[in-house]
């Protein structure tokens, strides 16, 4: 969708258009390598088309610094020429914002990447913003540390991304969210001033905490160019067990006995619908499923300690207990390294394969426990009602509304995976799972935050005196509005 198919938006006329002149200005303080421009053969799309291919912008000019004076630079100079400029990480982003929405400036750090420090006494991480996640727990694997908090996207997302987004992943259940582990920021803000706050602290209670604004704040009050973080020690035992379990009720049972059984070495606790399951099973073509009979539901479950016999003694009376009262039906353990990263996959795929059949809606929410699947029954009932469902039948749009997601944060994935874009679709499922998730009391958006897609609905999370104060701070650090233009703010 290019932003001309959205009918309610247009580009506004405050934001000057590129010249020549301001060409030269870039180039006069940035290599030839830092600029990338389109041409009648490039483009940009990498750039200009978000990880979905739902989103699409017509950015004309892609800049990748190496500096941070250079980022204040530009910065300085787009607020005072009123040029518009999209942050841009690993564009790993689910909700649209990654990517420009018109012409904005695309201000890629995926050159400003460089481990700064790390203290192995303390595990404070400190990096540039576009150091990519996968790189930089590789780093602090050597030094028997881990990044804490992984996701699908690690090989390309960026640190400085998911603190923008403060995306939540697979194992925030045990090592927190980012507003807990990120201890300091440095950020560029709209008008080239630069906010080094780079601490090292775990405690400092000297007036505001200035860095939570930045995290979660999807690249509209500043660039954040440099991290500070907690990381702790790398487990050294891992086991990973994929479950087979009858009913959504089942899956509740589970977690408790999980958290009462495996409590402090609980590190993962995934859960995924049979239709999920499925649509990863067409993806992965001749990749053979762990558990050979179907099952409604299914639970991966990961556990993180420092002592292998330990943790074994432990899953292994969890499962006979859970296997002996029938709560769990079927289920396999890894046996090594391999058979691990394959039970993995199962749960990682499933954003991907979500969306091979030519495109996906997806739908990040919090909910209550006892609420969670409930809108992926709510959801399908609504697609069959408008009949635009079938897996089979080519000429309705949604091949399947698929359920999986973090149990154990109240985290539901709703992916409504379909043969192409259509309005019809996007007027099924919006507003109403936004107003399903509102009169549950959950959130519209668990850890993808709003972007482009949500821009409209930020109203059934955050009331009227609160998305006062989120526009006043945006209007008072970015006043010429500069920075990721018409996405939520
Ligand atoms: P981008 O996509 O480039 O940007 C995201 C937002 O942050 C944009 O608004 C952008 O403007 C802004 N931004 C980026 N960098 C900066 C910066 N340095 N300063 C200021 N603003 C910036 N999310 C989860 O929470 N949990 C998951 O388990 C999870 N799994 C995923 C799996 C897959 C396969 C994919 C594709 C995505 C997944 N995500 C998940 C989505 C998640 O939001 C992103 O992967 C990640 O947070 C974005 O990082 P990025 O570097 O790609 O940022
Ligand atoms: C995950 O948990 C990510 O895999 C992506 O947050 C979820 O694609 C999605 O909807
Ligand atoms: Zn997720």
């Amino acid at each position: 969708l290019t932003a001309e198919s959205y009918p309610n938006i247009e580009r506004l006329p405050q934001y000057k258009k590129l010249t020549q002149e301001d060409l030269s200005f870039f180039q006069s303080i940035m290599s030839e390598s830092e600029i990338l421009q389109a041409t009648a053969d490039e483009d940009l799309a990498l750039f200009n088309e978000d990880w979905m291919r739902k989103y699409k912008g017509q950015s004309k000019l892609v800049l990748r610094p190496k500096t941070v004076e250079q980022i204040s630079q530009i910065l300085r100079y787009c607020n005072d020429q009123k040029l518009a400029v999209v942050p841009q990480g690993g564009n790993t982003g689910l909700v649209g914002g990654s990517v420009p929405v018109f012409d904005e400036i695309v201000l890629s750090l995926n050159q400003l990447n460089k481990i700064r420090d790390f203290d192995p006494v303390s595990g404070v991480l400190k990096c540039d913003a576009g150091v990519i996640l996968e790189n930089a727990d590789s780093y602090l694997a050597e030094n028997g540390y881990i990044f804490p908090l992984d996701l699908g996207a690690k090989g390309s997302c960026h640190v400085g991304g998911v603190v923008a987004t403060n995306a939540g992943g697979l194992r925030l259940l045990r090592y927190g969210s980012l507003h807990g582990t990120v201890l300091g920021l440095e950020v560029v803000m709209p008008n080239g001033e630069s906010m080094n706050s780079m601490h090292a602290l775990r405690k400092d209670n000297t007036g505001y905490d200035l860095k939570q604004m930045f995290i979660g704040s999807e690249g509209t009050i500043g660039i954040i160019t440099g991290v500070s973080i907690l990381t702790p020690p790398r487990p050294k035992a891992i086991n990973v067990s994929f479950l087979g379990v009858d009913s959504y009720e089942a899956v509740q049972k589970v977690f408790v006995k999980a958290k009462q059984e495996l409590s402090e070495i609980l590190s993962a606790f995934e859960f995924m619908d049979l239709n999920s399951q499925k649509l990863a099973k067409h993806h992965l073509k001749d990749v053979i499923h762990p558990l050979e009979d179907e099952y409604p539901f299914y639970v991966l479950i990961e556990t993180s300690g420092s002592n292998k016999e330990h943790d074994d003694v432990k899953l292994e009376t969890f499962l006979e207990k859970a296997m002996e009262d029938g709560t769990v039906l079927d289920g396999v353990v890894a046996q090594d390294e391999t058979e691990l990263r394959n039970l993995w996959q199962w749960r990682e795929m499933i954003p991907e394969s979500s969306q091979a059949g030519g495109g996906v809606y997806k739908y990040d929410v919090s909910l209550p426990l006892k609420d969670l699947y409930s809108l992926v029954e709510a959801a399908n009932d609504r697609l069959a009602e408008k009949d635009l469902l079938s897996e089979t039948d080519s000429s309705k749009p949604v091949i399947s509304a698929v359920g999986y997601g973090h149990v154990g944060d109240g985290n539901l994935h709703l992916n409504v995976a379909v043969r192409e874009y259509t309005k019809d679709v996007e007027k099924a499922l919006e507003p109403f799972v936004y107003e399903y998730v509102s009169s549950k009391n959950g959130s519209i958006s668990a850890e993808h935050g709003l972007g482009f897609q949500k821009k409209n609905y930020i109203g059934y999370s955050k009331n009227d005196q609160e998305i006062k104060m989120i526009k006043q701070l945006k209007s008072l650090y970015d006043p010429n509005a500069i920075l990721n233009p018409y996405k939520y703010v």
